[in-house]
């Protein structure tokens, strides 16, 4: 299933995004390869598992996919993808935190890195494997130890606030997702108001506004993974 319908806020960045200038290393120290690694963090609720489930469905069929979530207490997320079966089972790990999600991501990264090994040792090292945090509020980031690109969601039911918050995942993450924008009225957000005060903040990095739910902005998310992707395999 393959989604190009970017909706009424165009596609991909707004204002035109350069692109993140670190380099993609998908080279050990000791010269193996390893998989391309992309973090997806944001609030709790705000469309991280259906993002991923969205990346899982659309990109199944152009690159090997693994998926490693990470919750606190349970293994919702990863139960959840394997019911919707966007992948098959054994692709999809679950890391119980315990702790604060961000320890996890940021600090404390050793077994999201064991899940990940577990499954580039299973998949192979041309695979993407997708991350997703544990939700937390807008503190949370990835370690760059962990992920070679990050992707941070944004709930506009929020209310359109959230972006002019700021904090590391709204103004420094590589690709900046404002979801659920066909819940604007209802909540009387103003998307184009909130893409724009997100916009002021991240320095040309891009950002996208999406309703995963029916499928709209997703192709453009698909595209920019595409392309970071093929710029780390350079
Ligand atoms: N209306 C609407 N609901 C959405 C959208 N994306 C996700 N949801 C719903 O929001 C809820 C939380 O989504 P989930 O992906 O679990 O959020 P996470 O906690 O960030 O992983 C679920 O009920 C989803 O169906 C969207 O674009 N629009
Ligand atoms: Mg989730």
């Amino acid at each position: 299933m393959h989604r190009d319908n970017d909706g009424p806020f165009g596609p991909l960045s707004l204002g035109g995004g350069s692109p993140s200038n670190r380099a993609g290393n998908r080279t050990r120290t000791d010269r193996t390869r390893r998989t391309w690694r992309l973090g997806i963090g944001g609030p709790v609720g705000s469309g991280k598992t259906a993002l991923v489930a969205a990346l899982c469905a659309d990109l199944r069929s152009v690159v090997p996919l693994g998926v490693v979530t990470n919750d606190i207490y349970t293994t919702e997320d990863a139960d959840t993808l394997r019911r919707l079966g966007v992948l098959d089972a054994d692709r999809i790990s679950a890391v119980q935190t315990g702790c604060c999600p961000h320890t996890a991501i940021r600090d404390d990264i050793g077994a999201n890195l064991d899940a990940i090994e577990e499954l580039e040792a299973r998949i192979g090292p041309d695979s993407v494997i997708l991350v997703e945090s544990g939700g937390d509020n807008l503190t949370a980031s990835f370690s760059y130890g962990l992920v070679d690109r990050q992707i941070f969601v944004l709930d506009v039911a929020g209310g359109d606030k959230v972006a002019r918050k700021g904090g590391p995942g709204v103004t420094r993450s590589d690709l900046l997702v404002v979801n659920k924008v066909d819940l604007a009225p209802l909540v009387g957000a103003d998307v184009t108001r909130m893409l724009a005060d997100a916009q002021a903040v991240r320095d040309g990095r891009p950002v996208l506004a999406t309703t995963v739910r029916s499928g709209v902005g997703v192709g453009g998310v698909v595209r920019w993974v595409l392309a970071e992707r093929e710029d780390a395999l350079r």
